[in-house]
């Protein structure tokens, strides 16, 4: 569980690094799950944006108790799952992310979303870990990003440079095992990862239910920001309580 003062870290500085370690049997079973996956669909060996969407076993993560209880902890005890990607970053080729919030991206309106990022291998610098800028959420609004579509990137929607100094940035050095959480406004991206060691990190993204996750803007996105991933068909998991909202749509989708 979150302390208090893990829980006043999150509010004050967008995320945390919780005294918590999944065991290495788990790991196992996540690199051994994502293998399968890249064996299956060589194309995402980088970056798979929607892992659920190839394999639901990845499910079985994103419930474990102790990652839920956290969650609950933040978003409050309605919440849903809408997502997990795999940034892999192999050795020597893993892509960088540029600068972004995270909101920019996605059709959740009121804005709100709790990742959990898991440290599949240990991540340091050197291998391109997470970094942030603390206190960036706070606004609670998206700063302007653009379009680059350059092929070395994971994703193509980045913070304008003015919108954020990277002298502030913070890296999010994890060892195996250890998750770090972020908020939907935190700026955030990570370097190319260059060195002999690979770099697997793979998210969880939670929803509070009194937000709606809007099929309609998830298409619109798709289109005017070019995205390679669109989000109209993610099928969303309930993890804890009720659809406060009583708009969101759990159909199973493919
Ligand atoms: O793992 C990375 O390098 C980037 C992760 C990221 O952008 C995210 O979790 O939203």
């Amino acid at each position: 569980m979150l302390t208090q003062a893990n829980l006043a870290a999150y509010a004050e500085n967008g995320y945390v690094i919780p005294d918590f370690k999944l065991p290495m049997s788990t790991i196992e079973d996540i690199r051994r799950d994502h293998d399968k996956l890249i064996a299956r669909h060589p194309q995402f060996v980088d970056y798979c944006p929607t892992v659920l969407a190839y394999d639901t076993t990845f499910l079985n993560y994103a419930r474990i108790p102790a990652i839920v209880d956290m969650v609950e902890q933040i978003l409050g005890p309605n919440f849903a799952l809408w997502n997990s990607s795999f940034f892999a970053k192999p050795a020597f080729k893993g892509r960088k992310t540029p600068w972004h919030q995270d909101g920019e991206y996605w059709p959740i309106r009121p804005i709100a979303t709790c990742t959990v990022w898991i440290a599949v291998d240990a991540s340091t610098r050197e291998n391109g870990c997470l970094r942030i800028i603390k206190g960036s959420h706070k606004a609670r609004r998206l700063f302007k990003h653009s379009r680059n579509d350059a092929t070395n990137l994971t994703l193509n929607q980045e913070l304008q440079p003015e919108e954020y100094d990277e002298k502030d940035a913070v890296d999010l050095v994890l060892e195996t095992g250890q998750v770090s959480l972020h908020d939907v406004f935190l700026v955030h991206g990570s370097e190319a990862n260059t060195s002999p060691n690979s770099r697997r990190g793979m998210t969880l993204r939670y929803m509070p239910t009194d937000s709606v996750f809007d099929r309609d803007l998830a298409r619109r996105q798709t289109e005017e920001k070019k995205l390679a991933a669109g989000h109209a068909d993610r099928t969303l998991y309930l993890m804890r309580g009720r659809d406060l909202s009583g708009r969101n749509d759990f159909r199973v989708r493919l």
